[in-house]
């Protein structure tokens, strides 16, 4: 007998960081999550959850989500048709944005409740195999000296690769947090992250200066919507380029495919549509020989990057490790997926209950 869903349970929850992240405008010391359980009438639960990125955005995307009970009880539990379903009902409000987030996150817990349905790991539903995969952690935007730190720390944790923020005030300054880590942790590989934070013509200069530095991508130096720009530095200089933790679904990512926008792709599995968006994508990726990298979500993540052929880095920013039963761990930059049935993510009920917010 195919599972029906009977209920979408809603909550939200802000966790501390373990380690806080300090961006050009952001501070993240907290998390602010929204945490959905599907329920069914087969006995099993899709657990899934969004990072929401500020407080504002809790409570819109908290009622969004379980505004979409009357649509989805009763259904049976079936991906995607739910995916389907949903797209369908937002065709009018366009599928970007906080719309966007709500199809994800109820798609990640459909595909989850699937996979503990049939007693697999998602990657194993999905056709795939649980195999480790390399992970990268990330520092802050905090200067040479604080970077430095943010490295050795990294590097005792065992990663041999990290992200950076860079788009300082000049690139002598962003050259001189390159250094700085070159000095503190020697052969530590890097990529680097602007945020969409510099013009054209700043790019340009600082690609050509970065040129040297060996870097494996320059993540988002224009802004995500600028796939023409992104296209001439592509085009331009030898770094790669990384985009596509700001695209909501795949017909975002055939733009800046056509645009030969970048290098590289990333996902993020709580905007892109969740695991159908993301499959749909992977299938792109494949198609164009495009090394695909998730933003994000680790725990499920990793399941997707078992079953994407051109599968590249797991981003490690752990977000939601506070309120989850196995949080995710790398061991010399190295993360094993869950070998669990489901998507990787289980509450640990105590600590929600200790971060959870009323709204
Ligand atoms: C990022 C974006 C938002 C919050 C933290 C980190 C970054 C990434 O762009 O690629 O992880
Ligand atoms: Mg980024």
């Amino acid at each position: 007998m195919t599972p029906k869903i009977t209920g979408l349970r809603v909550r939200a929850a802000v966790v501390p960081r373990p380690r806080p992240l300090i961006f050009h405008t952001a501070k993240f010391t907290r998390s602010p999550l929204l945490l959905l359980d599907l329920e069914t009438d087969a006995g099993v639960t899709g657990c899934a959850y969004l990072f929401c990125y500020h407080d504002e955005a809790v409570a819109p995307l908290v009622s969004m989500t379980r505004n979409m009970e009357p649509l989805l009880k009763g259904m049976e539990l079936a991906p995607l048709a739910i995916n389907h379903k949903i797209w369908s009902s937002f065709r009018y409000l366009g599928m970007q944005g906080i719309a966007a987030m709500v199809l994800s996150v109820i798609d990640m817990a459909a595909w989850d409740a699937l996979a503990k349905s049939a007693g697999l790991p998602l990657a194993r539903l999905l056709g795939g195999a649980v195999k480790p995969l390399a992970t990268y952690d990330s520092t802050g935007l905090g200067g040479p000296e604080s970077v430095a730190r943010e490295a050795r720390e990294l590097a005792d944790a065992g990663f041999g690769t990290i992200k950076i923020k860079l788009g300082y005030a000049s690139i002598d300054d962003d050259l001189a947090v390159i250094r700085a880590i070159g000095a503190e942790v020697p052969g530590m590989k890097l990529m680097v992250d602007y945020n969409m934070r510099l013009s054209n013509v700043e790019a340009a200069v600082r690609m050509a200066a970065l040129e040297p530095e060996g870097l494996l991508w320059i993540e988002e130096p224009l802004d995500s919507g600028d796939l023409d720009g992104h296209a001439i530095l592509a085009r331009d200089f030898r770094t790669p380029i990384q985009m596509g933790e700001n695209w909501w679904n795949v017909q975002d990512m055939a733009r800046a495919v056509k645009a030969q926008a970048t290098d590289c792709v990333m996902l993020d599995i709580g905007r892109i549509g969740g695991v159908t968006g993301w499959l749909q994508c992977a299938a792109l990726a494949e198609a164009h020989g495009l090394p695909l990298s998730s933003h994000f979500f680790p725990e499920i993540s990793a399941q997707m990057m078992c079953v994407t052929p051109t599968a590249h880095w797991l981003e490690f920013l752990e977000w939601a490790s506070p309120i989850l039963t196995e949080p995710v761990s790398a061991t010399k930059g190295v993360l094993v997926p869950s070998s669990k049935p489901g998507s990787g993510a289980e509450w640990d009920e105590a600590a929600v209950a200790r971060y959870e917010i009323a709204i």
